[in-house]
């Protein structure tokens, strides 16, 4: 069998459907075996965006999403997206070409060491230097990828490897079961919550396993033990639920912080330090137990007492079998702090001031989007905005980057969320600054005959670094920029362009969007102006007074 084509029977096998990314003339003979497969090639208009939707539909599905460029630039555009992946622990496979690796009459024209490259984005990087190694090296590469804590895997498949004839077998996937955690971890924890006076529950990203879901919801319910979410771990548990008390959306000084200060225990299940701290752990604080697939990595702000190692899912079933609500629980403290949160929720909610208020633009959003409703974030200010004030119902339904937290993602992650689920509504909400980074993909979106919303929110600069540079008392300067007119921009690519005119108009203007078929852009500007004064400095002198 020529080499590419069991290469391609290779990734049947590991059940891909499709393959993201922009051949190069490297490519052309697995090109050519793809044409003969089940699987279908998403072309895209840049690789950056291909590896954001394969990363994407790993995160959704749990199978690593593959994408695919040439050597050189082509694979050096597939940076970001494998930090994203690796960070951001999504399953995502890339496969690159190279010129041929036994005699070339090129120099080294495009030849940059790509292995090199991706070892430290990646759990797994390898060139293929025999057809006959394919079968191993794919089945290692999604092993790893799929594998607790998932990420990137990579390989660089040569032209000539690609076009030799080989004469092995694919190697199927073996059936295993992740490893589950030691009983005495297990009794000490429920030990610890037993003696706790105030223990909280923390969900992280880690969290985010169809069984993790159902089990947690369980041990909620029964324990009544209240808990709140890392930004990655939105829509784990019903934020809807009496117990939630809100999101750790920045890492200090808002009313959710005061109910953390005031625990004595966090049972912290899924979160990593790679997600950027929901609080700051201190030597006389409370105590941490830290249930997750691997142990802790040690930080100044995160080294926890007693770690639960294994299955996550097993371990809180466990925990769920062995512990009682219990007399000695006193979580008034935290209801009082969640009336705060909740009631400060509400400010702003029906500000009818236009460009829009955040508050009034995330309100809007969430009573278009019913409960299995996807939005996507890019990266902006706007991004803490959701993640404090938008309620997710459902697992992976608030998709949004707090692990590498790299602008452009936006727009490609509604694109991988559309195409994973074809029936629930889907929106895009990126700053106009970080739409920009990949708003190519309009095309693609326009030639797939995608149904998908847009929302962008122009304030013509890199908002959330203006953010920043008011907090820390330094003059306005170098974050301003003008913008496309977003309407004729969308009209160009065969999209629909909207403009939003008044606060009211955009509650309609959604919803329309929603119900027509076709890629809808919407332009809306926005007002940030009162972000330094709430995020900055209000919300820290109110939660102080609870
Ligand atoms: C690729 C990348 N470049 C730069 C940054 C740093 N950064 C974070 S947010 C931001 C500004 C985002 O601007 P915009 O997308 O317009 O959103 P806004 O905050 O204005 O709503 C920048 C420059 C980043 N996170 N990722
Ligand atoms: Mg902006």
């Amino acid at each position: 069998m020529k080499a590419s084509d069991l290469f391609v029977k290779a990734l049947e096998e590991e059940g891909v459907e499709y393959v993201f990314g922009i051949p190069g003339e490297e490519n052309l003979d697995l090109l050519n075996s793809l044409r003969d497969s089940t699987i279908k090639l998403i072309l895209t208009r840049h690789e950056q965006a291909a590896g954001f939707m394969a990363a994407t539909y790993g995160r959704l599905t749990g199978k690593a999403g593959v994408c695919l460029s040439t050597l050189g630039p082509g694979a050096t555009n597939l940076v970001t997206a494998a930090a994203y992946a690796q960070l951001g622990a999504m399953p995502m496979f890339m496969i690159t070409g190279q010129k041929p690796i036994k005699s070339s009459k090129q120099g080294h024209f495009q030849i940059v060491d790509i292995i090199d490259m991706m070892r430290p984005l990646t759990k797994y990087t390898q060139q293929i230097v025999s057809g006959n190694s394919i079968p191993s090296r794919v089945r290692e590469a999604f092993r790893l990828a799929e594998e607790e804590r998932p990420g990137a895997a990579h390989l660089e498949l040569p032209e000539d490897i690609a076009s030799e004839s080989t004469n092995v077998d694919i190697i199927p996937k073996s059936l295993a079961r992740r490893p589950t955690a030691e009983v005495k971890s297990i009794n000490r924890a429920v030990e610890m919550i037993k003696q706790a006076k105030h223990p909280l529950i923390l969900i992280g990203a880690g969290a985010n396993r169809k069984t993790t879901c159902k089990m947690l919801t369980l041990f909620i319910q029964k324990t009544g033990i209240p808990f709140f979410t890392t930004q990655m771990g939105k829509g784990v548990v019903d934020e809807h639920d009496p117990l939630f008390l809100g999101n750790a959306a920045l890492s200090d000084f808002d009313f959710l912080h005061r109910a953390i200060d005031n625990a004595d225990l966090l049972v912290n299940v899924g979160h990593d330090v790679v997600e950027k701290p929901p609080f700051f752990m201190k030597h006389d604080g409370f105590k941490v137990i830290h249930i997750n697939f691997s142990s802790a990595v040690v930080d100044p702000v995160y080294f926890p007492q007693v770690e639960v190692i294994g299955d996550i899912a097993n371990s809180v079933w466990r925990l769920t079998e062995r512990l009682q609500k219990q007399d000695s629980w006193d979580f008034s403290y935290f209801f009082k702090v969640k009336e705060h949160i909740e009631a400060h929720l509400l400010e702003g909610a029906d500000d009818p001031r236009f460009p829009i208020y955040p508050q009034r633009l995330v309100a809007d959003v969430r009573k278009v989007m019913p409960a299995n409703g996807i939005i996507t974030l890019d990266n902006g200010v706007y991004k803490i905005w959701f993640a404090r004030n938008y309620k997710a119902n459902q697992p992976n339904t608030v998709l949004l980057d707090n692990a590498l937290a790299t602008m452009g993602a936006g727009l490609p992650s509604a694109m991988a969320a559309r195409i994973v689920y074809p029936d629930r509504r889907v929106m895009a909400i990126c700053g106009d600054g970080g739409f920009m980074m990949n708003s190519q993909e309009l095309e693609t979106a326009v030639r797939l005959k995608m149904n998908l919303v847009v929302l962008i929110l122009r304030d013509d600069a890199y908002g959330m670094i203006k953010w920043k540079q008011a907090a820390m008392k330094f003059q306005n300067f170098g974050l301003d920029y003008g913008n496309p007119d977003f309407v004729k921009y969308a009209a160009s690519y065969g999209a629909l362009g909207y403009r939003v005119e008044s606060a009211a108009d955009l509650l309609p203007m959604m919803e329309g969007c929603h119900n027509t078929a076709g890629v809808h852009v919407i332009d809306c500007q926005v007002d940030y102006s009162d972000n330094d004064r709430i995020l900055n400095r209000e919300i820290k002198e109110r939660s102080r007074e609870i």
